[in-house]
C-alpha cells in the first residue's frame, strides 16, 4: 500500500489552488490573443500518458559501482506500490513496462496489484543480454544471434515465455533488446550475425498474438564496443520492414551518437510507418539514462513537435507507446520519474503551441529566420499553469514532488524494506 491519501493531495493543492488559477488565467488570456483555447490544451496534455519501466524505480548505478537508496523496492509489487505513487500525484502514468526475468510474478498476484493502484501492463520486455541463474547457456558471446542454434533457440524461448506471461496481464506488445554485438574487429561476421539475429527476431514475431506488436530497439553501442548487431535506426528500420507489418521500431532517446538528429530520424519513421514508440531520457555523452529532458529540454521539444505535425497531418499512430528508460543513481526514482513524466507533458504542451500555419507559410517562403522564430516561441512559453490546472482538474497534485515530500513515502518504506547490499556494479 501507499500512504499518499487523498486528503494529502487536497490539503497540499488547497494551498496552492489560488494562484495556480491566477496563473492559468493569466496564461489563457495570453493564448487566447493567439487564437488558442487553453483548456483544449490543458485537456490532451491531461490526458497523455506514459509507461514507467519497473526497473527505473531501483537505484541504478554505473559500470563501477552501485549504493543502494533508501526503501528500495524488494520485488515487482513493492516497485508497483511505488509506480502507484508516482501516478496518483501525477496522474500521467497510467501504465508499466516489466523486465523479466527481473518481474516474474503470477499472473495473478500482478494483475490484483496493478488494479489496487489502477495501473495497467504496457509492452513487455525481455532480457537476454545477462545470465540468469539455472540457464543451460551463456550470452556471453550473444543471444538472439548468437553462433550456437541451441543459444539462439533458448533466447527465442524466453522471448516467447514473456508473451505468455504479457497475454495473462494483459499486455499487448514486447520489446526487444539485444546487447548482441562484438567486441573486436573479426571477432564476427556481420553479416551472418545479423542473419542469425533475423531469423530468431521472424520466430518471435510469428508467434506474436494476433493483437500484439513487437518493437525493436536500436542501440549504438554497449555493451558490445565494436559492433552491435541493432545499432541504428536504419538496421532497426529493415528489421521491422523484414518481420512484418506488427513490427516497429522504438527509439530510445540515449540510444544515438552524440549530436544525432533525433527528430529527424522519428520523422523518416513516421513517415514509413515503423515508428513504435520511445524510450524517453536524456542524455550528455552516451546511454546516460539521465531524466527525461534533464540536458537538453529543446530536443524533447522537436520530438514531440514532430509527432504534433503527423497528428495534424492525420499520419500518427494512435498506438504509440510511451515509456521512460531512465536509470537514477543520486535521486529518489520515484521523484526522478515524476518529474520526466512531467517533462513529457510539457513537451507535448509546448508542441501543441506551435502556430502551424505561420510555420508552414515561412518555411514556403524560405523565411527561415522567422521559421525559427515560431518554434523558439512555442517552447519559450511557460506551459507550467497548464501543467499543474490539468493535474488539479483530475484530482492529483498541484506539485508533486513537494506532496510526496509532505507524505513521508520514502521514510515509511524504508522501514519495512531493508537496504540491499551494494553490488559491484548496477547497470540497467
Ligand atoms: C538498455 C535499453 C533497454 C533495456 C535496458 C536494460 O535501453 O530498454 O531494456 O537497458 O536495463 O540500454
Ligand atoms: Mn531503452
Ligand atoms: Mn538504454
Amino acid at each position: 500500500m501507499n500512504n499518499i491519501s487523498d486528503s494529502l493531495i487536497h490539503s497540499e493543492n488547497e494551498a496552492l489552488k489560488a494562484n495556480a488559477t491566477t496563473d492559468y488565467e493569466a496564461l489563457g488570456e495570453r493564448l487566447s490573443r493567439r487564437g488558442v483555447d487553453i483548456q483544449a490544451i490543458t485537456d490532451k496534455v491531461a490526458a497523455f500518458g506514459v509507461a514507467v519501466p519497473s526497473w527505473g524505480v531501483g537505484t541504478g548505478g554505473t559500470r563501477f559501482a552501485r549504493f543502494p537508496g533508501m526503501g528500495e523496492p524488494r520485488d515487482i509489487f513493492d516497485k508497483l506500490d511505488d509506480c502507484g505513487v508516482i501516478n496518483r500525484l501525477t496522474g500521467a502514468t497510467p501504465s508499466v513496462s516489466l523486465h523479466i526475468p527481473w518481474d516474474i510474478a503470477s499472473a495473478d498476484d500482478l494483475r490484483a496489484k496493478a488494479q489496487q493502484h489502477g495501473l495497467r501492463f504496457d509492452a513487455m520486455n525481455s532480457n537476454t543480454f545477462q545470465d540468469q541463474q539455472q540457464q543451460t547457456y551463456s550470452y556471453k558471446f550473444g543471444s538472439l544471434s548468437h553462433t550456437n542454434a541451441a543459444t539462439r533457440q533458448q533466447a527465442i524461448e524466453h522471448n516467447l515465455a514473456c508473451i505468455e506471461l504479457g497475454v495473462a496481464i494483459g499486455s499487448n506488445a514486447l520489446t526487444v533488446w539485444v546487447g548482441d554485438g562484438s567486441n573486436f574487429p573479426g571477432q564476427t561476421n556481420l553479416t551472418s550475425q545479423f542473419e542469425r539475429y533475423l531469423e530468431s527476431a521472424q520466430t518471435i514475431y510469428n508467434s506474436l498474438p494476433a493483437d500484439w506488436r513487437l518493437y525493436t530497439e536500436h542501440k549504438i553501442y554497449e555493451p558490445a564496443f565494436y559492433s552491435t548487431v541493432v545499432q541504428d535506426w536504419g538496421t532497426n528500420y529493415l528489421i521491422a520492414q523484414t518481420l512484418g507489418d506488427r513490427a516497429y521500431c522504438l527509439v530510445d532517446l540515449g540510444h544515438h551518437a552524440p549530436n544525432v538528429n533525433i527528430e529527424m530520424i522519428v520523422a523518416r519513421l513516421v513517415q514509413f510507418q515503423k515508428l513504435g514508440g520511445f524510450h524517453f531520457n536524456d542524455s550528455k555523452y552516451g546511454d546516460d539514462d539521465l531524466d527525461t529532458a534533464a540536458i537538453d529540454p529543446f530536443r524533447l521539444f522537436l520530438i514531440f513537435n514532430e509527432l504534433v505535425d503527423a497528428d495534424v497531418r492525420g499520419k500518427l499512430d494512435k498506438n504509440l507507446a510511451h515509456m521512460l528508460d531512465q536509470s537514477h543513481n543520486v535521486t529518489d526514482p520515484i521523484e526522478s520519474l515524476m518529474q520526466s513524466a512531467m517533462e513529457v507533458q510539457r513537451a507535448y504542451a509546448q508542441a501543441l503551441l506551435v502556430d502551424r500555419k505561420a510555420l508552414a507559410d515561412f518555411q514556403q517562403g524560405n523565411d527561415v529566420l522567422m521559421a525559427a522564430q515560431v518554434l523558439k516561441e512555442a517552447f519559450r512559453t511557460d506551459v507550467e499553469p497548464i501543467l499543474a490546472m490539468g493535474r488539479l482538474q483530475k484530482g492529483n497534485a498541484i506539485n508533486p514532488v513537494a506532496a510526496y515530500r509532505k507524505s513521508g513515502y520514502r521514510q515509511h518504506v524504508a522501514e519495512q524494506r531493508p537496504e540491499v547490499a551494494a553490488g559491484s556494479s548496477g547497470i540497467v
